[in-house]
């Protein structure tokens, strides 16, 4: 790809009440003229306003955001035409532009040229894209962390130590003729082992961009008219599941996107489980009530707190073996608070682990039930919950570049233990490329091209 051209793209999201069309490059503001009305001074880095000729005889509105090189995103000179303008016009206004000479910016070319100007490094430059795709809270907050540039902090203190221990054992080959010791085996291997230990600190307390990618997922399950449905339509804050007081009225696994203030999965409803299937029906959905069942991170299991038997509920607790369990003491509200204690208590019991109450007809219970949901999340799901604000996300390249620097820096503490310094030598040259191809240009202009090939135009 070409980054000495002038390139255009829409940048703001379809469907907005504002359009925003960005220009990089050298032609930036001779483009910018070029559509103007009326010839309009651009000198400095500013704010304007203009009339913007989007068709023959059609002319919008536009505020124009000048940035002159290199103090801009892309470290280019670049300007934004903010338009309120529907997306005929906008299309059009790009098609004016293209029209002057401008080229059509490919897949996250602005943050490319960002990039390759030195506004950003490459790991910054993909949480650029991470930021822009990122669906929840923790993606948004792990991308906010790599764009801050955490990630390379670590590895760039590592890099530099092990340039400093590479240079010892160099000049001690250079002077290998002469009696003098720049480094012993003991205190390089010493050295090495600290810096592998740190990057393999960062590898384990790190979150895998696709453990965020792949939400966590709860199950709801119990007999028959539990309350399964109604404590799944309560959890979420609308009907997505059909309620009655017949058994059986939920037939599928129906699943929604439960987004709390603190954590978000993916939480499902299923048929009540049965002892015995009458019909090839009921077979059917206890097959995917218990396929679904399997997969999930928690299961909250409902019995209802007024039932007076409850041989059918222990008996079909033992057809699931979920990772995690949260029992549930439904439609609670049926019982006055002591009746309930008592119920809570039995039930506990019986199935040897706490219940809580909880009803979907008043909401009592729920807030403690989305507090034990996301303590079991957090517990077997990573650290997307954790408090701790340090947690960088590594994606698969970050990942595969740190763990080769230490498979790397594990051969040389092998290697100057049997005294080969040269070949040692070689090997910490090798962790400190695969170090620096985190923040700096990679080998390989392929690998470049892919990591801004899975942005979107525009960005
Ligand atoms: N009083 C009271 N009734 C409830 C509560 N939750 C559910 N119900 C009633 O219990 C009946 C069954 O509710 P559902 O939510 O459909 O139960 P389910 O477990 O999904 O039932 P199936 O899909 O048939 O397995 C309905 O009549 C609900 O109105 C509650 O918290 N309090
Ligand atoms: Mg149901």
């Amino acid at each position: 790809m070409d980054y000495t051209d002038t390139i255009v793209a829409v940048s703001s999201a379809a469907g907005g009440p504002r359009s925003i069309v960005r220009i990089t490059g050298p032609d930036a503001l001779a483009a910018c003229q070029r559509v103007f009305t009326e010839p309009i001074a651009l000198r400095t880095n500013g704010v304007l306003c203009a009339s913007v000729a989007v068709a023959p005889g059609v002319a919008v509105d536009a505020t124009v955001y000048l940035f002159f090189s290199p103090h801009s995103y892309t470290g280019e000179t670049l300007a934004e035409l903010h338009v309120h303008a529907g997306p005929a016009l906008v299309a059009a206004l790009v098609e004016q532009l293209l029209a002057t000479g401008l080229r059509a910016a490919g897949p996250g070319e602005f943050t490319a040229r960002a990039y390759l100007n030195g506004k950003l490094d490459l790991a910054q430059a993909e949480a650029v894209n991470e930021i822009v795709a990122g669906s929840n809270r923790f993606q948004l907050d792990a991308a906010e962390r790599l764009l801050s540039g955490r990630l390379t902090e670590t590895t760039k203190a590592a890099h530099l130590a092990l340039v400093d221990c590479l240079s010892l054992i160099e000049a001690g080959l250079d002077f290998s003729g002469e009696d003098i010791a720049f480094i012993g085996p003991a205190d390089a291997t010493q050295r090495l082992a600290r810096i592998r230990d740190e990057l393999e600190g960062l590898l384990t307390g790190s979150i895998r961009y696709e453990s965020l990618i792949d939400l966590p997922s709860v199950g709801i399950a119990g007999a028959p008219n539990a309350g399964k449905s109604s404590l799944l339509n309560a959890l979420l804050g609308h009907e997505r599941s059909l309620v009655s007081d017949r058994r059986k009225t939920t037939r599928d696994v129906l699943s929604g996107l439960w987004t709390t203030d603190r954590f978000q999965c993916v939480l499902f409803d299923c048929a009540g489980l049965l002892t015995v299937a009458e019909d090839i029906l009921d077979r059917l959905a206890q097959q995917a009530a218990i396929e679904a069942l399997r997969h999930c991170q928690a299961v909250v299991f409902c019995v209802e707190a007024a039932k007076p038997d409850i041989g059918e509920d222990l008996a079909i607790r033992a057809l699931i073996q979920p990772k995690t369990v949260l029992y549930a003491a439904s439609k609670a509200d049926l019982l006055s608070p002591a009746d309930s204690q008592r119920a809570v208590e039995t039930l506990a019991q019986a199935f040897a682990g706490p219940f809580l109450p909880v009803s979907a007809l008043t909401g009592q219970g729920l807030r403690q039930l989305q507090d034990l949901v996301e303590r079991s999340l957090s517990a077997g799901q990573e650290t997307a919950t954790r408090e701790g604000r340090d947690t960088v996300a590594l994606t698969a390249r970050h990942r595969q570049a740190v763990s080769e620097a230490v498979a790397n820096i594990d051969q040389a503490i092998v290697q100057i233990e049997q005294g080969a310094d040269e070949i040692a030598a070689a090997m910490i040259c090798a962790a400190c490329q695969a170090l620096s191809d985190i923040e700096q240009q990679p080998i390989d202009e392929q690998v470049l091209d892919h990591i801004f090939s899975r942005f979107c135009v525009g960005k």
